[in-house]
């Protein structure tokens, strides 16, 4: 490619300084900003990609609490775009824990021989437009400066962590940890009375193994949270060849569904089913394991009655399993299942009938305050020698909005997004030109399985800078009226859906302030790709570019 796409080209792999001018740079060494790395140099760009860690794996670098593992199963959250990396690697469980994963990332890296273009312990302060030269002017918080004609977002949608301020934390004397952000070496809670703040999915995942090991742990409540078992495995040898001999047959089976996942979707609605074939139809998805319970009946998300029958039969499995009737009913969810993230567990309800745990219904109420040696509760306090502080993210646009990204003009995206997310597609903003967001909100992200959601978003970036440089084309941006009209579908979608009817992170409802707004699109994977395309063939349609 010898054009204005390379029109700051150095050499590659050269250890370059960091004042360096680059075609691309790319934030972030997740599983985005590997792939990202690996297709823009196939188009022959000079590339640097700038992570805050002092390793690669993003989420996965950063999430290693005790019991950490991913719910979407393994053989399907990987890589697809290379045939020999899917085949040679060997998954070992249905569902991965977080070390596998970041081995498996590591093996990427080092087979595509990715490592030489990354900087690590490189925290993104300022990305800035100069509107004379058209390139993005990249800070860091270490003081350096680069600069690129290309800027690609690959900051991942749950890694700017969210810690609540409570009252007092800072007085605490023990440890504090936070299960986004935990510890390299080995964390010991043997013979410690600890507290879990929180019970979303990190929580859940923790609160077993956590139980296992310590003297005594208390879990403060604020909202129960539904959560199906994983029925977790090793994969077998038999299985796992099964897979790979069809594998482009699955992945091909899982970009037709609407979370990007190849599983079977029940086409009945729960209501015109017997009570009966209900309860058998859920039975059969709570002992297989896993998110696929909601698939159990077309219409979960769609009709509250029919999201009752689910909820009512999740209810009754907790009354079955956890020994107390009240510790039971503390724990059942009374708001639609599914519209927290659905939660996937290894005897998450069971762990509360072990004598050293307790559960603190917070019952809606803020936690009063941290004293130096415990929590304090409607006027109690509960001793505890360290924290766990499973309290979530500032998801889809914390890791965006922390960064003093300047458009044209020297509007901010944080000024641009006060009033909650505003993205074409979910890939780009109007008056920041040449920025792409991978999996940015308004695109369906966090709704499906990331893994394919970051491919199809990389492909889309690639042929797009591929296009711009085979036409000559120096920037391209949204046009106004397209993002506004992409927002207004996403709003009107997601008006249709039972998930945007609670208080959960994909409304931002978990960090206080954040404007309420449903920011994932929530159309569906086919949809979306197929929207995705169409713009490409009708020549970027809703895009200008110049
Ligand atoms: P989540 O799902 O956002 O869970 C965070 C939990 O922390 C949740 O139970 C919150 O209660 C609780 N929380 C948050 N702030 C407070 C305060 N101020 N006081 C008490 N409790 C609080 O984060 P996770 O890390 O578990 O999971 C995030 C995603 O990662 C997950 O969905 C998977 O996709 C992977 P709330 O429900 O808001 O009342």
């Amino acid at each position: 490619m010898d054009s204005d796409l390379r029109d700051r080209q150095r050499p590659e792999s050269t250890g370059a300084a960091s004042s360096a001018e680059y075609d691309a740079l790319v934030i972030g060494a997740g599983f985005a900003g590997l792939y990202m790395l690996y297709r823009l140099r196939g188009l022959g760009l000079s590339v640097r990609v700038l992570e805050a860690a002092s390793g690669i794996g993003g989420t996965w670098y950063w999430n290693r609490y005790p019991g950490a593992r991913c719910d979407v199963e393994s053989m399907q959250y990987s890589y697809q775009f290379s045939d020999e990396l899917q085949q040679e690697w060997e998954w070992t469980e249905r569902y991965a824990t977080q070390p596998e994963i970041l081995r498996y990332a590591n093996h990427v890296a080092d087979r595509f021989d990715l490592r030489r273009d990354i900087e690590l312990d490189t925290r993104v302060t300022v990305a800035a437009f100069d509107d004379t030269t058209s390139r993005w002017r990249i800070e860091t918080e270490d003081g350096r400066r680069m600069s690129a004609k290309f800027c690609i977002m690959a900051t991942g949608c749950l890694s700017s962590t969210n810690t609540p301020k409570f009252e007092g934390l800072e007085r605490f004397a023990g440890a504090v940890y936070h299960t986004g952000r935990w510890p390299h070496e080995p964390v010991d809670f043997t013979g410690k009375r600890v507290g879990v703040i929180g019970t979303g999915s990190s929580a859940i995942q923790a609160i077993p193994v956590i139980a296992a090991q310590a003297d005594h742990l208390y879990v403060f409540q604020r909202t129960p949270h539904y959560t199906v078992p994983a029925r977790n495995a090793p994969l077998t040898r038999d299985v796992v060849q099964n897979i790979k001999a069809n594998y482009a047959q699955l992945r091909n089976n899982a970009k037709q569904m609407f979370a990007g996942i190849d599983f079977h979707l029940n086409q009945q609605s729960a209501l015109d089913a017997s009570a009966d074939e209900r309860r058998r139809e859920y039975e059969a998805r709570w002992q297989h394991g896993g998110v696929t319970f909601m698939g159990s009946f077309t219409d979960l998300l769609f009709n509250k009655e029919a999201n009752d029958t689910a909820a009512q039969f999740v209810r009754d499995k907790i009354r079955e399993t956890v020994r107390d009737p009240a510790i039971a009913a503390a724990l059942s969810p009374r708001y639609v299942i599914g519209c927290k993230r659905l939660c996937v567990d290894t005897d998450y309800y069971a762990t509360y009938n072990r004598p050293n745990v307790t559960l603190v219904d917070l019952g809606g109420a803020p936690i009063e305050a941290i004293t130096a040696t415990g929590v304090k509760v409607g006027g109690k306090e509960y001793s505890v020698d360290s924290l766990v502080l499973a309290t979530g993210f500032d998801a889809m646009t914390g890791a965006l909005t922390r960064i003093d990204i300047r458009g044209t003009g020297g509007e901010t995206l944080r000024e641009k997004w006060s009033a909650g997310p505003r993205a074409y597609l979910g890939l780009m903003s109007a008056g920041f030109p040449n920025l792409f967001m991978i999996t940015g909100p308004g695109s369906p992200s966090v709704l499906t399985n990331m893994l394919p959601s970051i491919e199809q978003h990389v492909e889309w970036i690639t042929e797009c800078l591929a296009h711009l440089n085979k036409h000559g084309i120096k920037q391209i941006e949204p046009a106004l009226d397209a993002e506004n009209a992409w927002i207004v579908h996403v709003n009107e979608v997601a008006g249709t859906n039972l998930r945007s009817t609670c208080s959960s992170w994909y409304v931002g409802a978990n960090v206080p302030g954040k404007p309420r707004i449903f920011m994932p699109y929530i159309g569906g994977f086919p949809a979306y790709v197929q929207k995705c395309n169409e713009v490409v063939a009708a020549g970027y349609a809703g895009f200008t570019l110049s």
